[in-house]
């Protein structure tokens, strides 16, 4: 199936005008094997081959040359410029290459030892599309690998095929048409049994038939099934809309990637807020306006809704879009630290459950993956949106005082809508059974408004940011047991904290908004090492191995929130260029 390409072609391709020249250390074409759906289930631990590296979303490597002892002498090998636009990155790396998503569309293949440019792909973005799409479509958050394909969602509203090796197009398909139904595709897709799961945000004037979850043919971008995520009259979830006509309900996203349990063929995937937030603009502040800010189980083949589990009426903006851990575990919650514990679970029980901070608020909710039991939840920082969880039925109660009534209402929301939690992602080590987590101490006056100066008029909120009450430093990490739910320790500095990954040599690496990029100890916090790379840490951190030689790779850049982060950690000053680092040891 892969064919030496014969220098003819790649004249063409040369000639094409979405390709910069292709370079002379192209990828050795033959020795390109291909990745199939067995690789993706397991992959090699020298590889990343998705946005979390694993379909359970972990965001863990097993490679250890980079360990505890020896970290403090890593040092850079390379950098590379990035193109412009919000940039939340996350390379892949496969067979000697890094496969690096930019910032609208573009995508390059780099020698992974020498970061020199192999291919880069530019997608054509229609000129209009601006007249639709905010900054935040600028995100190209992660691409897919599959066979000998890259795989990702486009600004306007595709999803494209590339060839790895070529970086030529070889299919797209329209999703939706963004002048009629926009939708904001900054996450990219997951690919499992052969099938690209791709989520997205979607305008309120587009509607709820641009709220939707997509499965497509991996191999020829055939359109398999799409799931709305707001219910139409008639289907299930109908009634907890109330009388608010199907036109009128909106902004129901799933604007991050999903992941995926093979054995269950199941998609697990997060939804966000409702346009308006507040509940009483919508039909009434008791109705349920399903499936926002919810866990969706979706059928891999079908995309039906096997089960769902909502985490929050959300009237503020506290989206639960965010990655779903798939682990196995002993689940034995201490009641000292777990707030709330389904009465009806032996301690100790071996489950098979999705787990850690799927929403805004920060807080863990774990439940069973078969079933959509809960199982339990706790509060991580300060928030005031629940006081109670049914451990029996996982119900969620918001606090009455928080929820807004009519419009000109002011309330000081914690968390706000940058987190608590935000698209920043944590991680798993399976080594400590352990989840870590970069949160935020923020809160968020906010006025009822939909007046036109409105600050978020989509939510019809106005808000300003703070530190919460009580607290100095914005940024934290989080280490919290997957089986106890105990907090094995805790990680405090001011600015605030990002993405996070986990690896066998003992390490999680993670950045801030000062620029800083650093490796601390899984079983402590103790950071261990510490480089300024210029400007806030935005792209989501890998390792990988080439020639037996560990790697570890973070872009930096700017991000729609790292200016309201900046904000409340004045003294700290960083640039703000997109550019990506690859770091190995001497
Ligand atoms: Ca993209
Ligand atoms: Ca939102």
């Amino acid at each position: 199936m892969i064919k030496k390409i014969k220098p003819i072609l790649i004249a063409s391709i040369l000639c094409t005008p979405i390709h910069f020249p292709i370079h002379a250390q192209s990828i050795e074409l033959e020795e390109f094997p291909p990745v199939t759906d067995a690789t993706l289930r397991d992959p090699p631990a020298a590889d990343w081959l998705m946005w979390r590296r694993t379909l359970n979303g972990w965001g863990f490597s097993p490679l250890d040359e980079i360990n505890r002892q020896n970290v403090a002498g890593l040092r850079m090998v390379w950098t590379r410029a990035l193109t412009e636009g919000s940039q939340t990155g996350t390379p892949l790396a496969y067979n000697g290459v890094l496969y690096m998503p930019n910032p609208n569309d573009v995508i390059q293949a780099l020698d992974a030892i020498t970061g020199d440019l192999i291919w880069e792909h530019r997608r054509e973005i229609p000129e209009d599309a601006s007249e639709y799409f905010g900054f935040l479509s600028s995100n190209n958050r992660n691409i897919a690998i599959w066979r000998d394909l890259i795989i990702d969602t486009s600004v306007d509203d595709h999803i494209f095929a590339l060839n790895a090796v070529t970086g030529e197009q070889v299919w797209e398909t329209l999703v939706l048409d963004y002048k009629t139904h926009p939708a904001t595709q900054g996450a990219g897709p997951i690919i499992g049994n052969g099938k690209v799961f791709t989520g997205r945000s979607c305008s309120p004037r587009g509607g709820p038939d641009s709220c939707v979850i997509t499965a497509h043919d991996a191999a020829t971008g055939a359109e398999l099934w799409r799931r709305r995520t707001i219910p139409a009259p008639g289907e299930p979830g109908d009634e907890t809309w109330g009388d608010v006509p199907f036109e009128e309900r909106k902004h129901v996203g799933a604007w991050m990637p999903p992941s995926y349990d093979p054995e269950l063929n199941r998609v697990f995937i997060g939804t966000s807020v409702t346009s308006p937030a507040p509940k009483f603009l919508l039909g009434g502040a008791d109705k349920k306006h399903l499936y926002h800010n919810s866990t969706l189980a979706l059928n891999g083949d079908t995309g039906e809704i096997e089960w769902f589990y909502q985490h929050l009426n959300d009237h503020w903006d506290l989206d639960h879009p965010f990655e779903r851990l798939l682990l196995d575990t002993k689940v034995s919650p201490d009641p000292n630290a777990v707030s709330w514990i389904n009465p009806s679970l032996e301690l100790g029980e071996q489950r098979k459950v999705v787990t850690g901070i799927p929403g805004k608020t920060g807080l863990v909710y774990t439940l069973d993956r078969e079933t959509g039991e809960f199982l339990w939840a706790r509060p991580t920082v300060y928030q005031n949106v629940i006081s109670e969880i049914d451990g029996s039925s996982g119900d969620v109660t918001v606090n009455p005082s928080m929820v807004f009534r009519e419009m000109g209402e002011v309330a000081t929301v914690c968390p706000n809508m940058h987190g608590g939690k935000d698209w920043e992602a944590g991680a798993y080590s399976p080594e400590t059974n352990t989840m870590y987590y970069p949160l935020r101490n923020m809160c968020m006056p906010t006025l009822v408004t939909d007046e036109e100066s409105a600050s978020h008029r989509i939510y019809a909120m106005s808000v300003r940011h703070e530190i919460a009450a009580g607290e100095t430093n914005l940024g934290t990490i989080y280490a919290i047991s997957a089986e106890t739910g105990r907090t094995e320790w805790k990680y405090e500095q001011r600015a605030a904290t990002a993405s996070l990954i986990a690896t066998g040599g003992g390490l999680l690496f993670g950045g801030d908004t000062n620029g800083r990029f650093k490796a601390l100890d899984q079983s402590t916090g103790e950071v261990l090492w510490e480089i300024n790379l210029g400007s806030p840490i935005t792209g989501y951190p890998i390792t990988f191995a080439t020639k037996g030689k560990q790697y570890v790779a973070v872009s930096t850049g700017t991000a729609a929130t790292t200016a309201s982060f900046l904000s409340l950690t004045p003294e700290y000053k960083p640039s703000f260029a997109n550019n990506l680092f690859v770091f190995a040891l001497p």
